[in-house]
């Protein structure tokens, strides 16, 4: 049976396609540092297959290194890895940015993607084979004003992307990456810090992506025939026609 690595587990994305990952027969490792929506979610989808759960912060390695210890066996099997933890902290202007998201951001979504790779892929070019799918997002192709260092961020894995394509193309390696626009998840209350009018607002007049949406893509390039990659793939919900372009009309 196949195995994937879902980072970012507990919430929007991550758990959309640990649900559908599981009715495909997918057995799970679902990682996220809620504890409490890991052990729910081990419990809504053990009755499918086998989920483990671990909890750690991906900005932290000696954290992800020992979680990785505490199941060795079943992380060298992994087939599929789903590097998708992460998020947006504040939105302002470059000279007005907070350090202290700026330093989440990029821990957060470059570091801790390459703590977490990094670990993981010795098993899989040992194996010659694995898939490794990055979410990256619009903002990996696109900056756009407010929105500097977290599309840095989202750009750097981009060019991870890129770079892990490479390095493991001797190995039969499939790295990949996904690029959407607006998803309706956390991802604006963790960005606006919990302010959830200003969130909700992100979603005004428009039919926003929903993290089933991007599970759909993301279990579509996981299983297609072993010769195909699907490389990189921007999803976008109709109302959006590029990072900053939105027709708020509905
Ligand atoms: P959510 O906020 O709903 O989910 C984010 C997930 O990342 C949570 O499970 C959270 O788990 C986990 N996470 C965040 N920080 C850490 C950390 N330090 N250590 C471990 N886990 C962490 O947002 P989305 O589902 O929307 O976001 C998923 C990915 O998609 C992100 O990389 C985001 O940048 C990207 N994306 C989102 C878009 C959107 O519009 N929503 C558009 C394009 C890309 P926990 O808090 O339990 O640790
Ligand atoms: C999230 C998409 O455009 O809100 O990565 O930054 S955007």
């Amino acid at each position: 049976m196949t195995t994937a690595l879902i980072t970012g587990a507990t919430s929007g994305i991550g758990k959309a396609t640990a649900e559908l990952f599981a009715k495909n027969k997918i057995n799970l490792i679902l990682c996220g540092r809620r504890k409490d929506k890991l052990i729910a979610l081990q419990k809504e989808l053990s009755t499918l297959v086998d989920v483990q759960i671990l909890q750690f912060d991906v900005t932290n390695l000696i954290q992800v290194k020992n979680a990785f210890d505490s199941l060795k066996e079943k992380i060298e099997l992994i087939d599929i890895l789903i590097n998708n933890a992460g998020g947006a902290h504040g939105l302002a202007s470059f000279e007005q940015a907070n350090f202290e998201d700026m330093d989440l951001m990029i821990d957060t979504n470059i570091k801790g993607l390459i703590y977490v790779s990094r670990l993981i892929t010795p098993f899989m070019v040992q194996k010659k084979r694995g898939t490794i799918i990055n979410i990256s997002s619009i903002a990996g192709k696109e900056s756009y004003p407010f929105g500097n260092v977290y599309s840095a961020t989202k750009h750097a894995v981009d060019a991870l992307t890129k770079g892990m394509r490479f390095d493991f193309n001797p190995y039969g390696i499939k790295v990949a990456s996904i690029n959407p626009g607006m998803v309706e998840t956390e991802f604006s209350n963790v960005r606006f810090k919990g302010d959830e009018k200003r969130a909700k607002s992100v979603y005004d007049g428009i039919h926003p992506l929903l993290a089933q949406d991007i599970a759909d893509a993301i279990y579509y390039m996981a299983s297609r025939p072993s010769h195909v990659v699907i490389s990189d793939l921007t999803i976008l919900p109709v109302a959006q026609a590029s990072a900053q372009v939105v027709n708020r009309n509905k």
